[in-house]
């Protein structure tokens, strides 16, 4: 049984891994970690990257321009993608960045001959699940706004490219990837960072992944989740939410008001706000 984050073999398993999103958020947190794995790693985003290292080659592009898109995925053996919109925002950058860029993305990786990528989906594809329910990969999505209907839109995009051209992907449904979790809910959709990594490998090491969506989680007692139909890519969270359990009821000692839909459903405050809220 491996952790998923044992060194690899001295000769890193890919040529070149391809990063997007790498100036966000978890991109930054994958960014060294992915390191070890390939002999480049290029990283790319439309907003300013940290210097390169000596193994990396930065790569700038936006998801929306297909010409760039084309030229990002040449000679790249697989793809990590963050890049994109990453909360619920207004249609117009979603439909640039998370619907049109995707399509970009899938006809690079087609053109280019790239067979597996790791997408970054989201919890809100299932947002408007309960939070007193468990769902696993079958449960039709649900999404708790645009935000939510891009990803799935991500996953269906990516499902159709493994029908017809045989590209592998693994949709990570990511639920809160954070160093702690911050609050009651996050108990239940934890992502610890280390974690993060370990599902990341997995999900680009294992020998066949055809279609898989798995959920992004830790080890936590309190799920909304289960991963059963996604064990062969043989992801083992070590991080448990539970061992940040004191702190966070210290942190909110009482729950939210019962009635407020943030509490009842899965996505949390998604299901509430964005650009509906000015109607
Ligand atoms: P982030 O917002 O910090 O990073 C996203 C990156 O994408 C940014 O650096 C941004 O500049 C880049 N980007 C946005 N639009 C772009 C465009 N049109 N062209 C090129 N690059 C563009 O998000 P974060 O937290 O790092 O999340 C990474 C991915 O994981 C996102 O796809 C997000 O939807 C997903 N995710 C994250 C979760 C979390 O807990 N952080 C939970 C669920 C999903
Ligand atoms: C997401 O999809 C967001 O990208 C992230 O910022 C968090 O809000 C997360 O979901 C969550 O549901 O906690």
């Amino acid at each position: 049984m491996t952790d998923n984050l044992s060194p690899p073999a001295p000769t890193p398993p890919f040529n070149r891994l391809l990063l997007t999103g790498a100036a966000g958020g978890l991109g930054r947190v994958l960014r060294p970690r992915l390191a070890a794995w390939c002999r480049t790693l290029r990283v790319s985003d439309n907003a300013p990257l940290d210097d390169a290292a000596p193994h990396e080659e930065l790569q700038p592009a936006a998801l929306q321009d297909a010409d760039a898109m084309h030229a990002l995925l040449a000679g790249v053996d697989a793809v990590v993608h963050l890049g994109g919109v990453s909360t619920e925002q207004p249609w117009a950058p979603i439909l640039q960045a998370n619907i049109i860029g995707l399509y970009n993305l899938y006809e690079a990786a087609r053109q280019q001959r790239v067979k597996r990528l790791v997408l970054a989906s989201s919890n809100h594809v299932t947002g408007f699940y309960r939070q007193d329910q468990v769902i696993d990969a079958a449960a039709p999505p649900r999404p708790d706004g645009l935000y939510g209907v891009s990803k799935a839109f991500g996953e269906n995009l990516s499902r159709m490219y493994f029908d017809r051209h045989g590209i592998e992907t693994v949709c990570l449904r990511i639920g809160s990837c954070t160093a702690a979790p911050q609050d009651r809910r996050m108990l239940a959709t934890w992502l610890s960072h280390d974690d993060l990594e370990r599902l990341v490998i997995a999900a680009l090491s294992a020998p066949l992944v055809g279609h898989t969506v798995v959920f992004g989680m830790s080890d936590n007692a309190q799920s909304f989740w289960d991963n059963r139909l996604a064990r062969h890519i043989g992801y083992r969270p070590q991080d448990r939410s539970d061992d940040h359990r004191a702190a966070v009821m210290a942190a909110q000692p009482t729950w939210l008001d019962t009635g407020d839909a943030a509490v009842q459903f899965q996505g949390g405050a998604f299901v509430r706000i964005g650009p509906f809220e000015r109607d």
